[in-house]
């Protein structure tokens, strides 16, 4: 059924870095890819992000020596996970599922661009004021409902989601179209967390 267009599609990094071989897996990461395209054709408006992160980024364990990835430090903003060196700007890691019709996509917002400041959500960087500008895109073009879909689900969904509620949009998370990392019980966390939001995971 066709959504108005009003609504948008916002696929969240969909790249071989969260893929099956890719340097941060997410498990079944290659098995939405599908279903998305398929979604893709209800929506006037598809909007991809893309974690695109400079070399040496600060969310990388190897930038702090003595650190691995996934402990968790205190960076100037906050606690912040250390992953292992992924989504490197221009690499094959960082570009999208070559199954991902990317074709159908109006724009593409980058993000964890920053050396110094990672950037989960769709919207800010995690310090949680730098904006991304996908909020002024949306308004501009009028869209008041999100449905949310990709990787991965207790990180970069369900911050965008988050702040996409703060922001006042109506948000839907499409949960068989995300996979996650789960990480000490981070996906119940999330799903906790969108629910109290008052975003509608379906
Ligand atoms: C993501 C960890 C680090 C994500 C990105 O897309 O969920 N997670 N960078
Ligand atoms: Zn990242």
């Amino acid at each position: 059924m066709p959504h108005p267009a009003s609504h948008a599609l916002i696929v969240i990094d969909v790249q071989n870095g969260f893929c099956p071989g890719g340097a941060l897996a997410v498990p079944g990461g290659a098995e939405i890819v599908p279903g998305i395209n398929a979604a893709m054709e209800d929506f006037a408006h598809v909007i991809l992000t893309q974690d695109w992160h400079p070399a040496g980024h600060s969310s990388f364990a190897s930038s702090h020596p003595g650190r691995t990835p996934y402990e968790v430090i205190d960076l100037a903003y906050g606690a912040q996970v250390l992953w292992p060196d992924h989504c490197i700007q221009g690499t094959e890691d960082a570009a999208f599922h070559p199954d991902l019709a990317t074709d159908r996509a109006r724009a593409v917002i980058r993000k964890g661009m920053t050396p110094s400041v990672d950037s989960y959500s769709a919207f800010f960087e995690n310090d949680r004021t730098t904006p991304t500008g996908l909020d002024g895109l949306l308004r501009t073009l009028e869209i008041t409902d999100l449905t949310l879909v990709g990787l991965a689900t207790d990180f970069c969904v369900n911050f965008s989601a988050l702040d996409a509620a703060r922001l006042g949009y109506r948000v839907r998370v499409e949960e068989e179209l995300t996979r996650a990392i789960d990480l000490d019980g981070s996906l119940a966390g999330a799903r906790m967390q969108m629910q109290a939001a008052g975003v509608d995971i379906v």
